[in-house]
């Protein structure tokens, strides 16, 4: 059976394509959705997408998650630096999850430095723009075979 992933948004990223640009790109999130979903296809995973700019709204997400996906991967934008309760319901599901940023957030301002889901994340891909999913669906489908 195919393994499925949970591809989540937070926060502004329903604005690729029109929010800082020379930060997060001109693709949209709509276009990052589609390169997902074919590069998911090559590696036989099923996905399912979802944004939302609501903290509780990621929180129901990942729960719903539980016992219905194999793996998450999470782009949590800025609650990334904010949020115990998204630590928290990553490790209430227990599910394999991937933490991934557009920008690296290591060269930017000191207070990205920090994340509360990196704890909670069996890895963190930042830096690589749309890529930076690609290689967390690589990662998850590699997890998946051990
Ligand atoms: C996206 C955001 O919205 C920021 O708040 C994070 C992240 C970085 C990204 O690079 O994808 O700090």
């Amino acid at each position: 059976m195919e393994k499925s992933v949970l591809i989540l948004n937070g926060p502004n990223l329903n604005m690729l394509g029109v929010r800082e640009p020379h930060i997060y790109g001109t693709t949209t999130l709509d276009d990052v959705e589609l390169i997902c979903r074919d590069k998911a296809t090559k590696l036989g995973l099923e996905v399912s997408f979802l944004q939302s700019n609501h903290e509780g709204e990621l929180i129901d997400a990942i729960q719903h998650a539980y016992g219905q996906q194999d793996g998450i991967i999470l782009n949590a934008g800025a609650f990334t630096h904010t949020s115990v309760a998204l630590h928290d319901a990553l490790k209430a599901v227990g599910l394999p999850a991937v933490e991934v940023h557009l920008s690296n957030t290591f060269a930017r301002e000191p207070f990205r430095h920090h994340s509360y889901i990196s704890p909670a994340a069996l890895g963190v891909i930042c830096g690589f723009g749309v890529t930076s999913y690609l290689l967390a669906l690589e990662a998850l489908a590699d997890n998946f075979k051990q």
